[in-house]
């Protein structure tokens, strides 16, 4: 018999609440316009983007990619490279690496297969559109921004559209951008004199995406590298709907398709043969020149008007500001502080619809250009999307949720046929859209993404309450329960069961053979095997008898002069030394970013987390640990000490909200962003058994307001 009944103690923490407070309805329209951002000249580190979440447009000051070459990107644009000298596909899957105590890792071994396999498939810029300008006479002109005179580029972040106006060659010229939200197109309205003088039109260009760079960026792709890949153009021809030219892109074997019309009528052709750039003028003389450009797998794809895509961009952008959740921090408060958080938080609400809401988990710089390949990380998909389940948004979350069902055969299979484990699913790490995992030492032997799905299915199920979800999220649990039941190795000294070497920890910095019993990972088992176990008794199902074996026994968390510490036998005086301070302080994550589990004192936690505030290397962190900092700050009640983590000078947000990558990766390094508006739900919205409203902003100097915000675990 099936029971939705709380059926078991373990659930006494887990009743759940909603933090809305307030009476009078926030100005989410103010609050939103008073941050769209403005630029009058490009910036060379980031660009101004429009988006959907799986498709995303940036763009320059001219409010194309005229200047600067700004990525279209796309959660479904990947290429293949072709393969290594003298090896076949079946060499390159047959790859297996190395055998640690008997167990079957994928790093190590032959070069070649591995190396493609790191960097195969990877993600593509899928073209550049720029304004084209001509002589009198009608030969092109090359010009730089430098040629243009008061620029004003300016993001309604309202309705999801940019404006650029301008003065070129003696004529104003006004650029509007809007993205589709159903397809990956945008739609662009030119308006200017120099139409109807022929001296103004729109180019498109393709880039070689070379696959050996693990980092393209600001920029993606090569455009002098011409040889390595071919373009055609159609035209005349049935082709999509509102589709009147077609540039066809092959890059080994993949080929995109670039569908152009829906506006008004052009000409068309290709600059040369030598180059993949086309010139495109409209057939007529107008002051308003408006078209659409849509990238495809298919062929046939329609691509839609421009009245659809300005219809649909600021119908979906409105929805997305009036409904689900929203945080107000700024109106009320009397804290100087109050402008720039409520700016970091409105622009990355935007940035996240923008870049992180695609059909598969996001890569660290989203849509803006290229990190590991354009790989996406499942450790990282919690910093990346949890924030989404806690502001309400499930339809944007959804996309991309059931990832852990469609990776649920590989994972099986990386569990137990690679790596000969009895029962369950071991999740993968730096991941392409098929589910595999990229070979790595620290990608095979890092374990931390095991719980995440636990706590994306429990913020699920307090959403919905339903049995759909129970059983939705049923194979998915058990199997990653299983496996954290089965990897655990039984002491028979102690009587505990370890987690035990090869493992690496969160901060990825230590010796994977001498790492035991990582207090951070300790407490996060403990915490998914709990919810674990919960989920099958909602399902009425009897857990297996392991879980809680396991769970029970867990070893100690690690405590060294009472302090929790990194692993079990670190040594005593490791907060001195360069070598485990300089990375992710995931100590200061098991009570704060997680609830308290059964092994946590708060009184060590606390201690801990004030010990790390002054030992580690702030200047080093990366953009997720700040918010991580500020969670626990809020949990063991220095409010204060939260704000100031959330501003912390390392911690920054450009002009348009693009969080840096500091000195670790590029900008933008969009944890940053998730993790911030993850911190500022739980900081304003609260957490499972707190007892005030915002209870982790300071008393006094705030005033925070929240509307259909749901609490953190
Ligand atoms: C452009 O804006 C910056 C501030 O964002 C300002 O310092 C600068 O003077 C402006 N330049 C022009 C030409 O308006
Ligand atoms: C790349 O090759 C792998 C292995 O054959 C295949 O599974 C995957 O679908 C390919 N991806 C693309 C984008 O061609
Ligand atoms: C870890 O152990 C494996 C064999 O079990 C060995 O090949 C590897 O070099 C060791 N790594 C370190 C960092 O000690
Ligand atoms: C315009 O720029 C292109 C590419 O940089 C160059 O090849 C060409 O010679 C330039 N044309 C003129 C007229 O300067
Ligand atoms: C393209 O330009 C890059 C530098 O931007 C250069 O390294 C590369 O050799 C060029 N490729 C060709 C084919 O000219
Ligand atoms: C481009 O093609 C040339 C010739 O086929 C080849 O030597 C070169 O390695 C290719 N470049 C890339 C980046 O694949
Ligand atoms: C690209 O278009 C050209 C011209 O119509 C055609 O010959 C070619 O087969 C197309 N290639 C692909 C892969 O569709
Ligand atoms: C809040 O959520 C409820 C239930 O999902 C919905 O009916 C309501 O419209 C939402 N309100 C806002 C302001 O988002
Ligand atoms: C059991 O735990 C003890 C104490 O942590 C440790 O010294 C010992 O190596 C462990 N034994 C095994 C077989 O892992
Ligand atoms: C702290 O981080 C900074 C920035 O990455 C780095 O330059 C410095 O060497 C680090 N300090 C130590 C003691 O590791
Ligand atoms: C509110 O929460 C704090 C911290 O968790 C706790 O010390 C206090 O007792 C709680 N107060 C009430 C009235 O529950
Ligand atoms: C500090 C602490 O609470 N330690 C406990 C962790 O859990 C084990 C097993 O339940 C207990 O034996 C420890 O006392």
């Amino acid at each position: 018999m099936r029971t939705r009944q709380l059926a078991s103690p373990l659930l006494l923490w887990l009743t759940s609440a909603s933090g809305a407070v307030g009476t009078e309805s926030i100005p989410r329209h103010d609050i939103v316009s008073r941050y769209n951002p403005v630029r009058n000249a490009s910036s060379p580190t980031t660009p101004m983007q429009i988006g959907n979440g799986f498709f995303a447009f940036g763009e320059d000051a001219s409010g194309l990619q005229t200047f600067l070459p700004w990525a279209t990107m796309s959660d479904w644009g990947w290429k293949n490279d072709t393969l290594p000298p003298g090896e076949t596909l079946e060499d390159i899957l047959d790859y297996r690496g190395v055998v640690w105590d008997g167990v079957q890792y994928e790093f190590g071994g032959p070069e070649a297969p591995q190396q493609w396999l790191i960097a195969d498939p990877n993600r593509v810029n899928l073209g550049r559109i720029g304004l084209l300008f001509r002589d009198e006479d009608g030969q092109t002109r090359n010009m730089t921004e430098e040629d243009l005179s008061g620029i004003h580029q300016e993001l309604d972040l309202w309705t999801g559209s940019i404006t650029s106006s301008f003065v070129v060659l003696g004529e104003n010229v006004a650029v509007s951008t809007h993205a589709a939200q159903s397809s990956s197109a945008v739609g662009i309205t030119v308006k200017s004199r120099l139409l109807e003088r022929g001296r103004l039109g729109i180019f498109l260009d393709f880039p070689w995406n070379d696959g050996s760079d693990k980092f393209q960026a600001p920029f993606v792709g090569y455009w002098n590298d011409t040889r390595n890949h071919t373009t055609a153009l159609r035209i005349g021809e049935r082709l999509g709907q509102n589709v009147l030219a077609q540039i066809n892109h092959t890059q080994v074997a993949t080929t995109i398709f670039t569908s152009v019309g829906g506006g008004d009528s052009f000409y068309i052709s290709r600059d040369s043969p030598a180059t993949h750039r086309y010139s495109l003028l409209p057939s007529e003389k107008m002051l308003s020149f408006s078209i659409c450009v849509g990238y495809s797998l298919q062929q046939m794809a329609p691509i839609p008007t421009i009245l659809e895509i300005e219809t649909e961009s600021t119908q979906v952008w409105e929805q997305y500001w009036s409904n689900n959740g929203f945080v107000d921090v700024f109106s009320g408060s009397a804290d100087a502080r109050a402008d720039e958080l409520q700016r970091r938080i409105v622009l990355s609400r935007y940035l996240m619809r923008v870049n992180e809401a695609g059909y598969t988990p996001p890569q660290e710089s989203g849509l803006v250009d290229d990190g590991w390949y354009g790989k996406f990380h499942m450790e990282m998909f919690f910093w990346h999307s949890c924030h989404w389940a806690l502001w309400n948004n499930w339809d944007l979350l959804g996309r991309s949720l059931d990832v852990y069902s469609r990776f649920l055969t590989t994972s099986i299979e990386r569990a137990q046929v690679q790596e000969g484990y009895k029962v369950g699913a071991r999740w993968s790490k730096m991941t392409d859209p098929t589910g595999r995992s990229a070979p790595g030492e620290i990608n095979e032997l890092l374990i931390w993404q095991q719980p995440h799905p636990f706590i994306f299915a429990e913020y699920e199920y307090r959403a919905t309450g339903s049995l759909e979800t129970l059983d939705k999220w049923r194979d998915v649990l058990y199997e990653g329960a299983e496996w954290m039941a089965v990897y655990p190795k039984h002491n028979t000294t102690t009587g505990f069961y370890d987690l035990s070497p090869p493992l690496y920890v969160v901060s990825e910095d230590t010796n994977p053979n001498a790492t035991w019993n990582p207090a951070f990972e300790l407490a996060y088992w403990n915490l998914g095997l709990t919810l674990a176990q919960v989920w099958m008794e909602r399902l009425g199902e009897t857990p297996p008898a392991a879980w809680a074996e396991v769970r029970e026994n867990l070893a100690p968390l690690p405590i060294d002069n009472g302090l929790y510490v990194v692993y079990e036998g670190i040594e005593s005086d490791f907060w001195a030394t360069a070598e485990y301070t300089n990375s992710h302080p995931a100590l200061v994550g098991l009570y704060g970013w997680l609830p308290q589990t059964a092994n946590v004192s708060i009184d060590i936690a606390k201690s801990t987390a004030e010990m790390v505030w002054t030992s580690w290397n702030i200047s080093n962190l990366w953009g997720w640990d700040f918010p991580m900092l500020a969670m626990s700050a809020a949990r063991i009640g220095d409010q204060e000490k939260a704000i100031e983590w959330l501003l912390d000078p390392f911690y920054q947000f450009d002009d348009v909200g693009m969080p840096l990558g500091g000195p670790q990766v590029p900008t933008p390094y969009f944890p940053g962003s998730g993790g911030l508006l993850y911190a500022i739900a739980m900081m304003a919205a609260g957490w499972e058994g707190s007892n005030q409203s915002a209870p982790g902003f300071p008393q006094y100097g705030w005033n925070v307001r929240t509307e259909n915000m749901s609490m953190a675990l």
